[in-house]
């Protein structure tokens, strides 16, 4: 059972344009609104796989009462949020001019001291009471949370020995990487680990290698770079690793990080092999990006694309 964390849940709205006018009104001629945030599209493409999943985080007023409701139909997915005061956000994302993608993205409702308190709480009774063999962590973290918070959910299932994969960004990465608790697996971009390095974003092997040799990046098991359409750079317990992808025709990227990181869960909750997890990763995010709605995958073309991922020891 994978348990993923949304903390800064949203309704995700998508607007397709054929061009986006600016300083002029937009009418999209169709809109799909999903229960989103990038805890929510892990959650939604590990069910798609047939695993089971308790999905959590905080929830509030009608827009997250939307959400709570439309996770309840889901198959294999459990909700149990801990409910705010404040009010779940809206996350809206563009789809423009062949293939562009401008997202407007709400910074979501303030946690309060007691709220945070309460669902470290929260996630504790889940984890003496289910089954969980993996956590996914994913996302912004809302107002009113510091920094080290998720640093407190990693301790927190590093006690009950469960394995943690976490896909933020910025200051609360760079928490993570400076601190002593570790999770199992991170999963930047070639964007957000030169971010954190200071330089401009490159997808040099040479140059992502050097980097995930500092220091920085000790004591994290898996470490897996997405690098869009040239696939991943990949270390594992010492080793790197080269992934290539079949060329796509992309119809939404919007997702296909958080699809990556659902089959990363899924793969460790089944024990995989190291080959295997990141092939599975691979093939989720590919498939995401391949359908119109955010956070989805085709099942039915699970095997073929994971047949033609590669993946080559360095
Ligand atoms: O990765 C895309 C996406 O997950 C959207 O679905 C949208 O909800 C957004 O990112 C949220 O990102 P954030 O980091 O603010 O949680």
């Amino acid at each position: 059972m994978i348990l993923s964390i949304t903390l800064n849940p949203s309704i995700d709205i998508s607007y397709p344009l054929e061009h986006l006018k600016i300083n002029t009104t937009n009418r999209p001629l169709a809109t799909s609104k999903t229960p989103g945030g990038k805890g929510l599209n892990v959650t939604r493409v590990a069910a798609q796989l047939k695993h089971p999943v308790i999905a959590t985080g905080f929830l509030g007023g009608k827009l997250g009462e939307w959400i709570n409701e439309q996770l309840l139909h889901l198959d294999y997915v459990t909700p149990d949020f801990f409910p705010i005061a404040g009010e779940t956000r809206n996350c809206i994302a563009i789809l423009h001019d062949d293939g562009q993608q401008t997202e407007i993205l709400e910074a979501g409702p303030e946690i309060s001291e007691q709220e945070a308190q309460g669902f470290l709480t929260h996630i504790e009774k889940i984890f003496n009471e289910q089954s969980i063999n993996i956590v996914t962590i994913s996302g912004s973290l809302p107002k009113g949370l510091a920094n080290d918070y998720y640093k407190q959910i990693i301790q927190l299932a590093n006690k009950f020995a469960i394995p943690t994969i976490l896909d933020v960004s910025g200051k609360p990465l760079d928490a993570i990487l400076n601190g002593e608790v570790k999770p199992f697996a991170i999963k930047p971009n070639d964007e957000e680990l030169c971010a954190i390095e200071g330089i401009p974003s490159t997808r040099d092997l040479k140059i992502l290698k050097d980097i995930l040799s500092k220091d920085l990046y000790k004591g994290i098991p898996l470490i897996l770079v997405s690098l869009g359409k040239d696939g991943a750079f990949v270390r594992y317990d010492g080793q790197f690793y080269k992934v290539s992808i079949p060329h796509l025709d992309v119809v939404n990227p919007v997702g296909s990080g958080d699809s990556t990181v659902a089959g990363l869960a899924v793969a460790t909750a089944q024990d995989a092999l190291i080959e295997a997890i990141v092939k599975t990763a691979m093939t989720t995010g590919m498939l995401n990006a391949m359908e119109k709605a955010t956070g989805c995958i085709n099942p039915a073309l699970f095997d073929s694309y994971y047949e033609k991922v590669i993946v080559e020891k360095l």
